[in-house]
C-alpha cells in the first residue's frame, strides 16, 4: 500500500464528511420547513377514515416489520418476524418458538432490510410480504390475510443475506445473495487465504406456495460482496441482476481496500439457463445444514425441519448462466425500470448514474463483446451494454424507483436528496432535499411493472433536529413526498419504529378486504385446543403438568388450580374461544420468566412455567377485553415437592353457573 493512495482515501473521506455537514447545516438553517400550501390537507385522513395505501416498513435492526397507512403516516401494526416479541409472545410461546430455530440454535433477533410484496405478472398482488434477515441469512413470508409471519427459511453457504428477498414476476423465486463471502462449505482456514478460499453464492428460492420455501439452486460466485438484486421483467424476464462490490477481494480495511477499482460488477444471471443446467445434471448436491420453519395453518403450531443438502451450480459448468457488467463504482442498488429494458445502478462512490440496456446486453452476448473472463464468467464491455449515464446527478447514489410515467427517482445519501430524472434522455428534471442522509426510497409498486406513482417515501438514516430530542438516539424517520406533479413536494415527516430500511406499499383495496377477522375455533387442530369449558382439564405426567384452559369475556376456566409441586414444569394451554373480530385476551402469571401470551380469537397458545418458590400465584388477562377485564383472573397454588395436595382445577361460580345452564 503506497502512501499517496492512503492520503487520497483520507482526503476523499474528509470531503465526504464535509458534504454531509454542509447539507445537514443547510437543513437546519430553515430550508427544513419547505412544506407549503395544502400539504396538511393532503396527508390528513379524518378520524374514522382509512388511508389510501398500506406501507410495510422494514424495522432494520429491530428484526420486525411495521405497517403504516399512507398518506397519514399513522402506524397500524408491528409484525414480529425474526425477533421475539414479548408484547404478544411470538418466539416465546411453545407454538411459535420453532419459527426462530436455525442451524445455530434459537436466533431470537435479526437485522431486516428489505420488504418485498408478492407479485402476479410483475404487479404487487397483496398476498404475501417477504422480508430478509441479514445477520443469520433467512427469508420470511408474512401472510397479508393475518399479518403474521408464517414461514422462515435459513440460507446455507451464505453470511449476510443482504440482496434479498427480491422476487421474480410471479414469485417463482425470491433470491438471497451473500453479502460476505465465506469459505464454501464454511471451514477453518486462514483469513488471508480469502482470494483462494472465499466464495459468494446467489440463492434462488421457490416462493410461490405458502409453507413450501425451498432452495431450487445456488450459484457459486467469485468471492466479492453481493449487495442488492432485482429481477428482470417484460423482455428481461428470466434474468436477475445483482450488484457486487469488493471485486478487489479485500479482507481487511474494506473502506479503503474495496474502493480502489474504478468499476465493480453487476452480475446478470440467466436463471432460465440455470434451470436447464440443473435439469441437465450440471449442478452438484452438496451437504449443507439449514432450517425450514413454518406455521401449520390449522394447528398454528410452528414446525422446524432440518435440511441437509443444497443444489450448487458452478458457472464454469454452465456456460451462458452469468455475465458481469462493469459498473462504476462499488454499486449498491440495482433497479429495473417498469418496461424491463433499463437496469439502473447506484454506484455509491460514483459521480454519475450508469444505466444498462437489456437489448444491448443480449446483443453484446451474441457479439461476444467480452473484456475478459473471471472464474468462467464473461465480463461484457461497459460501452457495449450502456444505455446512458445520468451526469452530475448528486453525491452518493444508492437506490432508484420509478413512477410508471417515464421518470426515475434516485436517493443520494451524501448530498441528502431525491433526484428525479427522465428515462431515455437521462436528464435531471427535479431534486428535493431530504432530512437527512436518505437510504432507500419507495414508490408504491415502484420496483414493479405498475407503479402507483403518487407518493414517494424517503427513508432517512439521521434525523437530528427534526423531532423533539429523545436523548443521544433520535427517532428514526421517513418523509412523504408528493410526486403527482412536475415538481416533487414534501408533505410529511413521520417517525418510524426501528430503522426504516426499505419499504413496499400497495393500494389498501388490494389487502383490506381479505383481512381475516378471527381464527376458526372449529378448524383449530392444536393438540391442546379447548373449545369449551367442558373440555378444560389438568393432567399430570411425571413432573409435567398440562393445563387446558379457555379464555372468554370475562373469565378463565379453570381459574383456581392446585396440586402443582416444586420441581414440576407447568404448561398453560390457553384457547381464546371468542369468534369475534378483534376480541383478544392476554395471559400472564406472577414471575413467569418468558413473556405474556396474547391470544387472537380462536387461537391456542402455550406458556411454559417452572415455579421456583412455593406459594400462590395470580394469573390474569393482560388485554383490556371487556368491562369486567379486571375480574378476568385466577390463582395457581404451588406446594412443596413432597406435598400431597390433589391436582384440581375449579371454574369460577359464574362459569359453573353458565356451564350448568348450558348443560340443561
Ligand atoms: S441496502 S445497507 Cu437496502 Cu441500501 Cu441495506
Ligand atoms: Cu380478557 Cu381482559
Amino acid at each position: 500500500m503506497s502512501r499517496p493512495i492512503q492520503r487520497k482515501a483520507v482526503f476523499a473521506t474528509v470531503l465526504t464528511l464535509a458534504a454531509v455537514v454542509i447539507y445537514a447545516c443547510a437543513g437546519r438553517s430553515g430550508s427544513g420547513n419547505l412544506v407549503t400550501g395544502d400539504a396538511a390537507q393532503r396527508v390528513y385522513v379524518a378520524p374514522g377514515h382509512y388511508d389510501e395505501f398500506y406501507a410495510f416498513l422494514s424495522g432494520g435492526y429491530n428484526g420486525q416489520v411495521s405497517v403504516y397507512g399512507l398518506p397519514s403516516g399513522r402506524m397500524l401494526k408491528n409484525i414480529p418476524v425474526f425477533s421475539q416479541n414479548p408484547e404478544n409472545g411470538y418466539g416465546y410461546s411453545e407454538e411459535t418458538k420453532a419459527m426462530l430455530t436455525t442451524s445455530y440454535g434459537q436466533v431470537p433477533w435479526d437485522d431486516t432490510h428489505h420488504t418485498e410484496l408478492s407479485q402476479t405478472d410483475g404487479v404487487p398482488d397483496g398476498r404475501w410480504l417477504f422480508i430478509n434477515g441479514n445477520n443469520t441469512p433467512r427469508i420470511a413470508r408474512i401472510d397479508l390475510g393475518t399479518f403474521e409471519t408464517v414461514e422462515i427459511l435459513e440460507i446455507p453457504n451464505a453470511a449476510g443475506g443482504h440482496a434479498s428477498p427480491f422476487t421474480t414476476p410471479n414469485n417463482k423465486y425470491v433470491v438471497s445473495a451473500t453479502r460476505f463471502s465465506v469459505p464454501v462449505p464454511n471451514t477453518d482456514v486462514a483469513i488471508d487465504t480469502y482470494q483462494k478460499n472465499f466464495k459468494g453464492t446467489l440463492s434462488f428460492i421457490k416462493a410461490n406456495e405458502a409453507g413450501k420455501f425451498d432452495i431450487a439452486f445456488q450459484i457459486l460466485m467469485p468471492g466479492y460482496n453481493y449487495d442488492l438484486g432485482h429481477a428482470g421483467k417484460g423482455p428481461s424476464d428470466g434474468w436477475f441482476f445483482f450488484t457486487s462490490y469488493n471485486s478487489e477481494q479485500a479482507n481487511t480495511k474494506l473502506e479503503e481496500n474495496a474502493s480502489k477499482n474504478d468499476k465493480d460488477f453487476i452480475a446478470a444471471v440467466n436463471y432460465a439457463r440455470a434451470e436447464q443446467c440443473v435439469a441437465g445434471g450440471k449442478a452438484k448436491s452438496v451437504p449443507a445444514s439449514y432450517r425450514h420453519n413454518f406455521m401449520d395453518d390449522k394447528s398454528r403450531v410452528a414446525v422446524s425441519e432440518a435440511k441437509t443438502s443444497v443444489t450448487l451450480l458452478d458457472p464454469k459448468d454452465c456456460d451462458g448462466v452469468v455475465y458481469y457488467l462493469p459498473t462504476p463504482k462499488s454499486p449498491h442498488g440495482v433497479d429495473v425500470d417498469p418496461t424491463g429494458q433499463y437496469i439502473v445502478a447506484g454506484g455509491k462512490l460514483a459521480s454519475l448514474i450508469p444505466v444498462h440496456s437489456f437489448d444491448k446486453l443480449v446483443k453484446a452476448i451474441a457479439d461476444k463483446a467480452f473484456e475478459t473472463e473471471i472464474d468462467g464468467i464473461p465480463v461484457l464491455k461497459y460501452e457495449a451494454v450502456l444505455a446512458g449515464e445520468v451526469q452530475k446527478p448528486g453525491l452518493g447514489p444508492l437506490h432508484t424507483e420509478f413512477d410508471g410515467k417515464g421518470y426515475a427517482y434516485t436517493s443520494f445519501f451524501i448530498s441528502s436528496e431525491v433526484v428525479k430524472w427522465k428515462l431515455g434522455t437521462w436528464e435531471v428534471v427535479d431534486r428535493i432535499p431530504t432530512y437527512y442522509s436518505i437510504g432507500h426510497l419507495m414508490i408504491p409498486g415502484g420496483d414493479s411493472k405498475k407503479p402507483w406513482g403518487k407518493y414517494l417515501v424517503a427513508m432517512n438514516k439521521i434525523t437530528k433536529d427534526r423531532y423533539l430530542p429523545t436523548g443521544p438516539e433520535m427517532a428514526q424517520s421517513a418523509q412523504l413526498i408528493d410526486i403527482s406533479g412536475d415538481k416533487m413536494r414534501l408533505l410529511l415527516d413521520f417517525p418510524t419504529f426501528g430503522e426504516p430500511h426499505y419499504a413496499q406499499a400497495i393500494p389498501a383495496e388490494l389487502v383490506k378486504n381479505k383481512s381475516q377477522r378471527f381464527y376458526s375455533l372449529a378448524g383449530n387442530t392444536n393438540p391442546w385446543v379447548t373449545r369449551s369449558e367442558k373440555e378444560t382439564g389438568i393432567t399430570r405426567n411425571g413432573k409435567r403438568i398440562d393445563i387446558k384452559a379457555i379464555a372468554i369475556r370475562s373469565h378463565f376456566a379453570p381459574d383456581n388450580i392446585e396440586g402443582v409441586k416444586l420441581g414440576d414444569t407447568v404448561y398453560f394451554h390457553i384457547t381464546n374461544i371468542e369468534q369475534d373480530w378483534d376480541i383478544m385476551h392476554g395471559f400472564a402469571v406472577l414471575g413467569n420468566t418468558n413473556a405474556e401470551l396474547l391470544l387472537q380469537p380462536g387461537e391456542t397458545r402455550t406458556l411454559k412455567w417452572v415455579p421456583t418458590r412455593a406459594g400462590v400465584y395470580p394469573f390474569y388477562c393482560t388485554d383490556f377485553c371487556s368491562a369486567l377485564h379486571q375480574e378476568m383472573q385466577g390463582y395457581i397454588r404451588v406446594s412443596g415437592a413432597n406435598a400431597t395436595v390433589a391436582l384440581s382445577g375449579t371454574i369460577s361460580k359464574k362459569a359453573s353457573a353458565q356451564l350448568s345452564a348450558q348443560q340443561k
